[in-house]
This record gives structure tokens, C-alpha cells and sequence, in this order.
């Protein structure tokens, strides 16, 4: 790093290259006040409070702007520009009310009042409380346009504008009229830019009153954004993004910021408790450990330990999941152990493993700032994982980088994208052929990386050569053309990144669809690099560490195969782990539906809500003989099935590491104390074993206990103490303590050799197809305000920006069928109806539908369809043949 020598009233300071005066005097402790600036984005001099007087210059120069350099001689305070802060002080004052002093006094104006002793003088309010989360008085606006640039060049929003000039300017929300009403999504970036309280925070989070800030990881997404939480009397009061966060640098979406309050929710179910005859009674924790322990004993001695199986959370942490599968393989002797990743991505770390070698994104965010092109696939980045979403369309819209979106519907992206591909849910694999018969058949392959990395060209080729643009078309529903022009632009723009999410994974040719995506990369060399690469956007928060700790049958901790892994782990564990293979989730379930699978524990997984084919899938769970259920909440599956209920903490009350999308593996720390009778998952596992006779080696005296056991077991996490984690995290491979950790995958070899073979694969359509009794085709998902089965959401402030799941369609469709916004309609599948609110959507195409299915009211997945993926079996939730009508009002 280099420094200079810079001279600050009167002192000699070494400053680093590239920082500005401003910095340097927040770091000495004693800058001026600085209104209009953000740490977060470039200088912007407006206020001219942090001021300073330099040696040589004549007026004073804003420090915030001022970069230091070499024997720069600079003076912070002068009777001048004392004189000159006060006078514009008492000025700014006429903004704030007395009262606004003592009612938020982390607001950089407040601070700077109340430093120089001068008693705020405004009066009156312009006050507009139509948002939830967002409390705005326009009144207090002192014009420093730091919620409009932090809109702009954070979010990339844009819902912040200034009318007119001098003392006649106003600041109006996009709407012209209220926030409410505006395109604002919520991310609560311009609250904790405003210097006053023009705009402070709502929905229940007073930040003023944080006695602790505590820095953590927030608890939804696999974007994984650092974040601190500001408690007090044990209730979370304030959330702030981690300004020096590697993964959101400063930025956190409505999710991070707003919705933490489901920790504190009355909805939470604090004791342990046992159905009996009348109902759910409330037990000790002795008497549920041993009720449960007795059972499942008795199963296992009456069945076998086959007979049972046990489902981690990834919503848990690292070291939860890591026990919860030593649990299933050391305790109970099954490698019947899986967890949600089932439903969501396995499709793609196992298309990853089997073609690349590893099992995991390829690349790091950061490549998002150093591609020229993306490519998403079926995933809606901005509202699932808004962060990453927000960057990638701050680069579009900087014309850094270009955009191909495949997806049926006219997402965000997709508005910015260069090439949209608009195609018929469940047709992924013919587009993705064609694309490559492109490449193939205009020569853009990239002949050089082929040669070093790359077999089997001529046969894929030749499995290919038949899928003419023209042909996929009719297929896909877009235009020959299209295909051409996304083909030819993702061979010839380097480097180009790809991401994709549940709508390449969700289907019944799931794995193949992300096969037909890596074989693109291949072709095209796009991989290896800084900006290339190939990202599954991961889920919940810790979704991609439940599997990787070894909650999935077929491996251990690390990912690593079981029979690759079995000497090392059984060495670690001292006892030999099973021989008989064990059962994915979704083969748990048939086998729970012929009576094979007796017992289930399941942790955080809300099984009757979100598995598909309601139906079907309560069938299988009322059919065991004992269903545990380990959870914060009663989900839809502890209450209509369970027998015994355990309350674990959640993630804002345990110490513990996440593993996000991009391989980092960061520190999850207690901000709360566990709440009522509450306790870790880990613990409660470990008591479990110690009831059950086999507690040895379940036993740990803290989180990081365990994880110390996760590195032994796994080589490429043996460099991740929780020492080097502590701010930021590192992503694996990294193999000791002087690995700084992987950002890129592949760059000389890939995980299994230096060369990889392309695959050919083979279209068949989804056997769910519409006919004159179903004739419309819905696909499902999410949005950005709810969170899967909505027992964290649904459980804080978000829960009022949607309260339930709409099912939306075009204006055009509508207007056919006579219907309005809001609604109430009847969808009905070949499995089962729900009925829903109508939503209006313009993203939609004609004859297609799109429903969420976060609310426990509307039980979407009564509809969706038991078919799944046939390599790692997803269930293909995209894809369901419906009818619709009307609900008499
Ligand atoms: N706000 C919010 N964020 C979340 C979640 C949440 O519930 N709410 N859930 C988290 C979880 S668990 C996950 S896995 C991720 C999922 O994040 P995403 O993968 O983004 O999830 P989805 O919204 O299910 O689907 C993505 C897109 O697939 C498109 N699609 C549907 N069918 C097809 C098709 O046949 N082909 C193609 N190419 N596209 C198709 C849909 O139109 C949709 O825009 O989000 C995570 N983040
Ligand atoms: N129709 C349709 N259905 C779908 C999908 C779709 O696209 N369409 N997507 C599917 C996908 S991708 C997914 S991932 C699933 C998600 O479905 P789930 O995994 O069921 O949903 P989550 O809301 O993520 O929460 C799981 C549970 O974890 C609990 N929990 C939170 N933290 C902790 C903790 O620390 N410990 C314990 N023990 N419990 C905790 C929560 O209270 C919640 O009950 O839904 C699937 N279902
Ligand atoms: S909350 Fe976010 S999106 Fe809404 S106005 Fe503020 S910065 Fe813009
Ligand atoms: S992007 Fe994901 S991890 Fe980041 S704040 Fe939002 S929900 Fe949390
Ligand atoms: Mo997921």
C-alpha cells in the first residue's frame, strides 16, 4: 500500500494514497461535520461544512474532495471557517425541530447542532407517511441530495428527484406525489444517507435506541450481506449495511434492512412441546429429548436405521448443518440425510460436479464489475437476490456490460438486456442447443481454449447440428433471429459471466438445462477468467453450506464423494460410517409414502408448504409414524403433521459461520440472547445423542469447536479459522492458513483434470402440457418482499408490503377474461385449486401465468406437479398445465 506525508494542523500524518482529507480527519477523530457526504459514493461537494484551509490557496477547499498527496499542508480549524460552520449551521438549523435533536441523534446534522450549541429553529412539517418501512417529512430537507445519489448510484433506482431552484427546491419521490406510490423498493439505502430527519426509519426499527451493534450476516439470501445489528433489552431495533462488506459494500436490500424483526415475533413457539390426543401440549426439554430419543430408538431397533432420515435447515448454520449430518450418519447409521438444496439447485452442483469438477459457482460478484456481458437464465436477480441484482443493473445501465435474459417473463433485466428471450417455461434445453449449433455452425467456438481444455467436440457438434434456430423457435416461442443474435453475442464478447436460478433448475431436464449452459461456456472459452464464469444464484443464506457440510445422501462434509471421504471422516469420527446408500428427500417421501421411512427430523424446512403436489407429499408425511419438527415458528408442516415440536434459536441468536453463493464462507454472530426456552440447533442435537446412548463426538463446547472438526474433514476449508473469517469472510478452496482464499475456479485445470468433455444432451418435453381443460401455462416463484415459506418474512415489517400471493397475468389476458385487479380467482391444476387475488402484471406474456407461493393461506403447491429432474430429481415447479375462474364476489 503506498502512503504519503501529509501535514494536518500542525502534525505530521501518513495518509494512504487515494484517500481524502476528510477521510484522514475521521480517522484522527476529529473531521468537521460532513453533510452531503457518503463513504458509499464519490465525492459530491454540496454542503461545504468539512471545509478546510489548505497552505498555498487562498479559499477554503472542501476536504471530502480534497485527495491527499505528498507534503499537502492543511488546516481543519480556523476562527474563519468556525465561523464560517456555525453561521451555515444555524442556517441548516431552520430545517430541525427542537425535538429532532434528542429523537435521532445519529443523524450527522443533530450531531453537528449539538456540537456547536445551536438550538434547532424550524417549525411545521410536510410529512408523507404512505410507505410502511419509511417515515418521510420533507420539511426537514436540507437539499444535500444524498438519498437521491445513493438512489441512483446504489440501488439504481432513481426515485428521488429535485423540483426547481435556490430556496424554492423540493425533493419528490418518483410518483410525483407520495413514496408510496413510487418505484421504490424498500432498500432503506437514502434513510441512513439523509443527515436529517427528512427520512428516518419505520416499520418498527428506531435505531437511535441500539445500545450494541452487533456485525453479522443477514438471515434471507444467498447474496450473503454483512450487516450490524443495533439491539437493545433484547429486541433488534436498527439494522445497518457493513460499509466495508466484500459482498454488499454498503448496501442491503428491504429484506436485510427490514425484515429482522422476526426473531422478536409473538409468532415464535418457545418451548418444547409433544402432540397429545387433545392437541399440542407445552413439555420440558427432558421430556420431549427423551420422548423423541425413545422413538426414534425403537424405530431403528424395529426397522432399521433406514428407516429413518433426517432433513437440515438452510436457513442453519454451517456448523448446525455439519452436526445434523453427522447426526443422521454417526447416531442414527443412514446416509438418509438431504436437505432443501434438493428442491432448488442440486440441478446445478451436479452438473457443475460432474462436468467441471466442483459443485459450485464458478466465479466471485466481483466479476460482475469486470464482465462485458451477462448472461441470466431464469433468475430474477432483483428481487431474489437484490444486491447482486442491483450491481448487475448498475453496470447495465452504465453501458459497462450487456445483458442476454432468458426468461418467460420481462423481468428487470430484461428491460436492460440487449437480447431478451422470451421463451415458453420448460423449453430451456431446445434454446440452449440451438445456441450452440450457432456457435458451432458460424465458427465462433473458441478453437484455442478448446484445444487446451476441452474434449469430445466433434460429437457434441454433431448431437447438436440438427437444432437449427428455426427449429427451437417453434418450440420456445421467440424468434429465430433472437437466437442468432444471442448466440453470436455471447461468443463475441469477452469476458461474459453467466448467472441462472430456479428457472433452468426447476425442471424435469433440470440438470441437463445447466449441462446445456456449461457446455456454452466451454465452447466459448468463457470460463477460467476474471469476468467469465458460470454462478448458480444460491438460495437462502446458508443453502449452499447445508449441502456442503454433508446434509445430502451421497456426500460428506466438503462435497466430498463418501467413498472419497470415508477414511479421513471415519478417522475423525472414530466410528465406521454406513455401507448402504442413502435416500434423497424426495426419495424419503415415496419411501414415507410405502411405508419404508418411519421416522423424519426435520429442521427448518417447511415441507408442506413449499414441496409440490400437496396432495401427494402430505400423504407421505401423514403416513410416518414419528415427524419431528426443529423450528422457530409452528410451520405448516410442525402443525399439520408433527409430533413433536423443538425450538431452535434462530441466526440472530447463535454464533456460527454461512457459506454464500460465490464459495465465502463469513461469521454469523449473536446479536440476541436465545429467546424462552430456545437453544442452538447444534445443541439441541448433541442433547438428543447424549439421550439416545451415542452421545461421543456430539458433544461441543461452541460453534467454533465445531467448525475446527469441518476443517479437518474437508481440505479445502482448512484455511478458514474463524480468526482469518472475522471481517468479510474468504471463499474456498483454501487450504491453510496463508491461502487467501479462491475468487475464480478453473483457471488452469478444473476440479477433476485439466480437461473436461462437453456433454450431448437430448430434449424431451415436460409430459405437463395444456390441453382444452387446462389451458393455461403457470409457472412459480417469487417476489421480492416475502421469503419462501414466510414465517421470517411474513413475521416482520415486510409482511405489510405483501401481504399474500397474487397470481399475475398480462393486462391483455384480463381484459379477455373480464377480470380486474384484485380479484379473487380459482386456479385449478390436475392435482388440486387455490384460489388468489389477481395481479395485473406487465412482465407476463399472453397465455401465461405466474404465481408466488409464499402464503400459507393460498397452499400454491396443491397445484404444481410431482414430476422431477431426472438426475438429482427436482421437482419442476415451473412448469403446470391450470385453469382459471372467477370467485363469485
Ligand atoms: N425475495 C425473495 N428472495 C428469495 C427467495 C424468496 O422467496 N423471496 N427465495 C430464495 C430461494 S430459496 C431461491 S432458490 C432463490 C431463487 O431465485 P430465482 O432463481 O431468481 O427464482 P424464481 O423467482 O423462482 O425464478 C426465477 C425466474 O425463472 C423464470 N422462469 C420460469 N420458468 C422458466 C423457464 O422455463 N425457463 C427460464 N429460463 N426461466 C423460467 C421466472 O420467470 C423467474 O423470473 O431466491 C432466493 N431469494
Ligand atoms: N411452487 C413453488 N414451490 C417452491 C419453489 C418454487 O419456486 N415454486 N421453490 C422451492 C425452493 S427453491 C425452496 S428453497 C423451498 C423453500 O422452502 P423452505 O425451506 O421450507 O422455506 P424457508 O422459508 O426458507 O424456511 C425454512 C424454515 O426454516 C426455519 N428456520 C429459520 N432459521 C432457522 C434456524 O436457525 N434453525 C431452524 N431449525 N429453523 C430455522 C423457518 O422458520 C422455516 O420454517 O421452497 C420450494 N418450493
Ligand atoms: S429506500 Fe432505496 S429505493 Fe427507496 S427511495 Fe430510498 S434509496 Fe431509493
Ligand atoms: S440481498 Fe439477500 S443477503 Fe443481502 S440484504 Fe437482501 S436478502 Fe439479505
Ligand atoms: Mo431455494
Amino acid at each position: 500500500m503506498q502512503t504519503v506525508t501529509i501535514r494536518i494542523d500542525g502534525q505530521a500524518v501518513e495518509a494512504r494514497a487515494g484517500e481524502s482529507v476528510l477521510e484522514v480527519l475521521q480517522r484522527l477523530g476529529h473531521a468537521p461535520p460532513a453533510l452531503c457526504h457518503d463513504p458509499r459514493l464519490p465525492p459530491a461537494p454540496r454542503c461545504r461544512l468539512c471545509s478546510v484551509e489548505v497552505e498555498g490557496q487562498d479559499d477554503p477547499v472542501n476536504s471530502c474532495a480534497l485527495p491527499v498527496s505528498e507534503g499537502l499542508v492543511v488546516r481543519s480549524d480556523s476562527p474563519a471557517l468556525q465561523a464560517y460552520r456555525h453561521q451555515w449551521l444555524e442556517a441548516l438549523g431552520a430545517h430541525c425541530r427542537p425535538e429532532d435533536l434528542e429523537r435521532h441523534p445519529q443523524k450527522a446534522l443533530h450531531q453537528a447542532l449539538r456540537a456547536q450549541g445551536i438550538a434547532p429553529s424550524g417549525q411545521g412539517s410536510r410529512v408523507d407517511d404512505s410507505h410502511p418501512l419509511i417515515h418521510v417529512d420533507l420539511a426537514r430537507c436540507i437539499s444535500c441530495q444524498r438519498c437521491a445519489r445513493v438512489c441512483h448510484e446504489l440501488q439504481g433506482q432513481d426515485v428521488w428527484h429535485q423540483l426547481g431552484r435556490g430556496e424554492g427546491v423540493q425533493l419528490v419521490p418518483d410518483s410525483g406525489g407520495s413514496l408510496g406510490a413510487s418505484h421504490c423498493v424498500a432498500c432503506g439505502a437514502c434513510v441512513d444517507a439523509c443527515p436529517t430527519a427528512a427520512l428516518v426509519d419505520a416499520g418498527g426499527l428506531q435505531p437511535e435506541r441500539a445500545e450494541h451493534w452487533t456485525r453479522s450476516v443477514c438471515s434471507y439470501c444467498g447474496v450473503g450481506c454483512e450487516l450490524e445489528l443495533g439491539t437493545a433489552d433484547e429486541q433488534v431495533v436498527g439494522v445497518r449495511p457493513v460499509l466495508d462488506a466484500p459482498v454488499n459494500k454498503g448496501h442491503l436490500c428491504v429484506k436485510g434492512r427490514y425484515g429482522q424483526g422476526f426473531a422478536q415475533s409473538s409468532r415464535r413457539v418457545l418451548t418444547p412441546m409433544l402432540r397429545r390426543e387433545d392437541g399440542w401440549q407445552a413439555c420440558c426439554w427432558d421430556e420431549a429429548l427423551d420422548e423423541v430419543a425413545r422413538r426414534l430408538l425403537a424405530l431403528q431397533a424395529a426397522h432399521g436405521a433406514d428407516s429413518l432420515g433426517v432433513l437440515g435447515s438452510a436457513r442453519a448454520t454451517n456448523e448446525d448443518n455439519y452436526l445434523t449430518a453427522k447426526f443422521a450418519r454417526h447416531v442414527l447409521g443412514t446416509h438418509n440425510v438431504d436437505c432443501c438444496a434438493r428442491v432448488c439447485h442440486a440441478p446445478s452442483a451436479a452438473a457443475l460436479k460432474t462436468l467441471l469438477g466442483t459443485g459450485a459457482a464458478t466465479s466471485s460478484y466481483d466479476d460482475i464489475e469486470r464482465t462485458r456481458l451477462f448472461l441470466v437464465a431464469g433468475a430474477n436477480p432483483n428481487e431474489n437476490h437484490p444486491v447482486v441484482g442491483a450491481r448487475i443493473r448498475q453496470q447495465l445501465r452504465r453501458g459497462a456490460a450487456q445483458a442476454i435474459v432468458i426468461d418467460p417473463r420481462r423481468t428487470e433485466l430484461a428491460e436492460l438486456a440487449t437480447v431478451h428471450l422470451a421463451l415458453r417455461p420448460g423449453t430451456n434445453l431446445p434454446l440452449l442447443l440451438a445456441m450452440a449449433q450457432v456457435v458451432l455452425a458460424e465458427g465462433l467456438h473458441d478453437r484455442d481454449f478448446i484445444a487446451r481444455r476441452v474434449d469430445e467436440l466433434e460429437a457434441f457438434a454433431v448431437s447438436v447440428r440438427e437444432w437449427t434456430p428455426e427449429r427451437a423457435a417453434a418450440i420456445c416461442g421467440v424468434e429465430a433471429e433472437a437466437i442468432r443474435q444471442a448466440a453470436r453475442l455471447y461468443a463475441n464478447t469477452r469476458p461474459a459471466l453467466c448467472f441462472h436460478g430456479l428457472g433452468m433448475t426447476e425442471q424435469g431436464q433440470g440438470t441437463e438445462g445447466v449441462m446445456a449452459l456449461i457446455n456454452l461456456a466451454l465452447l466459448c472459452g468463457q470460463i477460467g477468467q476474471p469476468g467469465a464464469g458460470l454462478n448458480p444464484l444460491r438460495g437462502q443464506n446458508n443453502v449452499q453450506g447445508s449441502a456442503h457440510m454433508g446434509c445430502e445422501p451421497g456426500s460428506l462434509a466438503g462435497g466430498i464423494a463418501i467413498e472419497a471421504g470415508r477414511a479421513r471422516t471415519e478417522q475423525v469420527w472414530g466410528r465406521a460410517l454406513p455401507q448402504r446408500p442413502g435416500l434423497n428427500l424426495m426419495q424419503m417421501l415415496d419411501a414415507a409414502e410405502a411405508g419404508r421411512v418411519r421416522g423424519l427430523l426435520v429442521l427448518g424446512y417447511d415441507l408442506a408448504l413449499s414441496l409440490p403436489d400437496s396432495q401427494r407429499s402430505w400423504q407421505a408425511l401423514k403416513r410416518l409414524d414419528l415427524l419431528v419438527v426443529q423450528d422457530l415458528y409452528l410451520n405448516e408442516t410442525a402443525a399439520r403433521f408433527a409430533d413433536v415440536f423443538l425450538p431452535a434459536c434462530s441466526t440472530l441468536e447463535k454464533d456460527g459461520t454461512f457459506m454464500n453463493a460465490e464459495r465465502r464462507v463469513q461469521r454469523v454472530r449473536a446479536a440476541l440472547r436465545p429467546r424462552g426456552q430456545s437453544l442452538p440447533d447444534w445443541q439441541i442435537l448433541g442433547a438428543l445423542a447424549a439421550r439416545m446412548g451415542r452421545g461421543e463426538g456430539m458433544q461441543f463446547e461452541s460453534a467454533e469447536a465445531i467448525w475446527d472438526e469441518v476443517r479437518q474433514v474437508w481440505p479445502d476449508g482448512a484455511g478458514l479459522s474463524y480468526a482469518r473469517l472475522d471481517r468479510g469472510g474468504l471463499q474456498w478452496p483454501c487450504r491453510d492458513e496463508d491461502d487467501p482464499g479462491t475468487r475464480v475456479l478453473h483457471a488452469e485445470r478444473f476440479g477433476h483434470g485439466v480437461r473436461t468433455s462437453l456433454r450431448p444432451l437430448d430434449y424431451r418435453p415436460s409430459p405437463e402440457v395444456c390441453d382444452a381443460d387446462y389451458p393455461w401455462l403457470l409457472s412459480t416463484g417469487r417476489n421480492l418482499y416475502q421469503f419462501n415459506a414466510a414465517t421470517m418474512s411474513g413475521a416482520s415489517a415486510l409482511q405489510a408490503l405483501r401481504p399474500t400471493d397474487t397470481l399475475d397475468l398480462c393486462a391483455a389476458d384480463a381484459e379477455r377474461l373480464g377480470l380486474r385487479e384484485g380479484q379473487r380467482v380459482r386456479v385449478r391444476s390436475r392435482r388440486g385449486s387455490a384460489e388468489l387475488p389477481l395481479r395485473i402484471d406487465a412482465r407476463l406474456q399472453p397465455g401465461q401465468l405466474f404465481a408466488t407461493f409464499h402464503d400459507p393461506a393460498v397452499l400454491l403447491n396443491r397445484l404444481t406437479s410431482s414430476e422431477r429432474d431426472r438426475w438429482v430429481h427436482a421437482p419442476e415447479y415451473k412448469v403446470c398445465a391450470v385453469q382459471l375462474e372467477r370467485v363469485p364476489d
